[in-house]
């Protein structure tokens, strides 16, 4: 049994310099968890609702003292001096208090930081690292991720200067965390080194640490990464191969996509990520389509999967809900799982669990506005994340989550 003595929380700053929630949760035996949580920019619409102030005064409305200030008063008079015995039963606790489908009275913002805050505060009661107390909720062996590592950002996290948002790598044939990011730095200072020569461009980064130079179109930034690849001195596709998140909702309009000058039905958005697929090493598609588009979604799959992941992110937002619906309708076979989409731990293992049960893959992500927090990485290893996606190998905020995974590995012994 855990019983709360008190929580609280404050406003701090993420990676973007906007307002973020850090929660701290005490239980009377002395244990504490603390937890700061992070924020997107390509949102799916079935997300869980961050609560912020809106006053213009303060952050441009993006304030988040009310919801502070409700886990200070509201909630801190409601959960202190209750006992629970499991996460489980804490989260309900949370989302019946809140008593909105989309947690938007109290905000996804703090209950998400008090869901992991209480979770921290129960690993050190058990004294635990999170990562163990994390796989013995899920009921599955820890072990480290892949990462999926950003070089190139357009849409949403880059000012828009290309459509597609994020082109990664994955340093498939590593076989450890320590080289994985050796590769993965090699790759990226080519990148760099690239963009340099071709786009003229100072080493300026998107919300995420990705090189953002003024690419001609899509293609032009997929190109840039396999020359990338290559430059580094390894082999695309046997040794490095690349992910693609298109966040193709931030580029649909009136039933089209508008994509590099161009306004494709369905059916030629579909062909253009076959194509795609056809001459570049990519081993997986998010969001290649709308969050709306589901019939989209099945002729992907139908097309491209099992050789490439079909990976949901806006179209799943880690709701259970969404992703049944997935399974049923072979709509994608595997899940961006983002905490904050849904809002508490609890709710998020029933994503990762129901993903797993129908043979999908996970990848656990961060946001593209994040903290110096890492619980992150202990969520990606605790419950067995098939790949973890945290940005670009650039970045404290991003760098916590990377140097985390190699402390696991070096100290704790953990394998991928
Ligand atoms: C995404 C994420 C992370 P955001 O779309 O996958 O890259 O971005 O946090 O802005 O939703
Ligand atoms: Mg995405």
């Amino acid at each position: 049994m855990s019983e709360i003595e008190a929580v609280s929380a404050l406003e701090i700053l993420d990676s973007r310099g906007r307002p973020t929630i850090r929660a701290e949760c005490r239980l009377a035996d002395g244990a504490l968890g603390h937890a700061s949580v992070p924020s997107g920019a390509s949102t799916g619409s079935a997300e869980a609702l961050e609560r912020r102030d809106g006053d213009p005064a303060r952050y441009g409305g993006l304030g988040c003292l009310q919801a502070v200030d409700s886990i200070n008063n509201e909630i801190d008079s409601a959960i202190g001096g209750c006992e629970f015995a499991a996460q489980t039963e804490f989260d309900q606790t949370l989302i019946d208090l809140d008593g909105r489908p989309a947690k938007s009275r109290l905000g996804a913002n703090a209950i998400l930081s008090l869901s992991l805050a209480f979770c921290r505060a129960q690993a050190a009661q058990r004294k635990l690292p999170l990562y163990r107390h994390l796989a013995q909720l899920a009921g599955v062996q820890p072990r480290l991720p892949k990462p999926m590592i950003n070089l190139f950002s357009g849409g949403a996290h880059a000012g828009g200067q290309v459509a597609v948002q994020d082109v990664q790598i994955v340093a498939s044939a590593a076989a450890s965390m320590r080289r994985t990011l050796e590769i993965s730095s090699d790759v990226f200072h080519a990148a760099a080194q690239l963009a340099a020569d071709r786009y003229d461009m100072r080493l300026l980064t998107a919300d995420e640490g990705g090189l953002a130079p003024l690419f001609e179109n899509s293609r032009s930034m997929l190109e840039c990464a396999v020359d990338a690849i290559a430059a580094a001195g390894y082999q695309p596709g046997a040794e490095v191969a690349l992910t693609v998140d298109v966040a193709a909702s931030q580029f649909y309009a009136d039933g089209r996509y508008h994509i590099d000058g161009a306004s494709l039905d369905r059916s030629r958005m579909v062909g253009l990520l076959e194509e795609w697929a056809a001459n570049f090493p990519i081993i997986s598609i998010e969001d290649g389509l709308d969050e709306a588009d589901w019939t989209g979604w099945q002729l992907l799959r139908k097309r491209l999967a099992p050789a490439i992941m079909i990976l949901g992110d806006d179209l799943l937002c880690t709701n259970p809900g969404r992703i049944q619906r997935a399974i049923a309708t072979e709509a994608a076979d595997s899940v961006l799982l983002k905490v904050n989409q849904i809002g508490t731990l609890t709710e998020a293992l029933a994503a990762c669990q129901l993903a797993r049960s129908a043979g999908w893959r996970v990848v656990v992500s961060a946001r593209s506005g994040e903290t110096e927090d890492d619980w992150l990485a202990d969520l990606a290893v605790g419950w067995a994340g098939d790949f973890i996606k945290v940005g670009s190998i650039t970045q404290s905020e991003r760098l916590a989550k990377y140097n985390r995974l190699l402390y696991l590995e070096q100290v704790d012994g953990l394998r991928l």
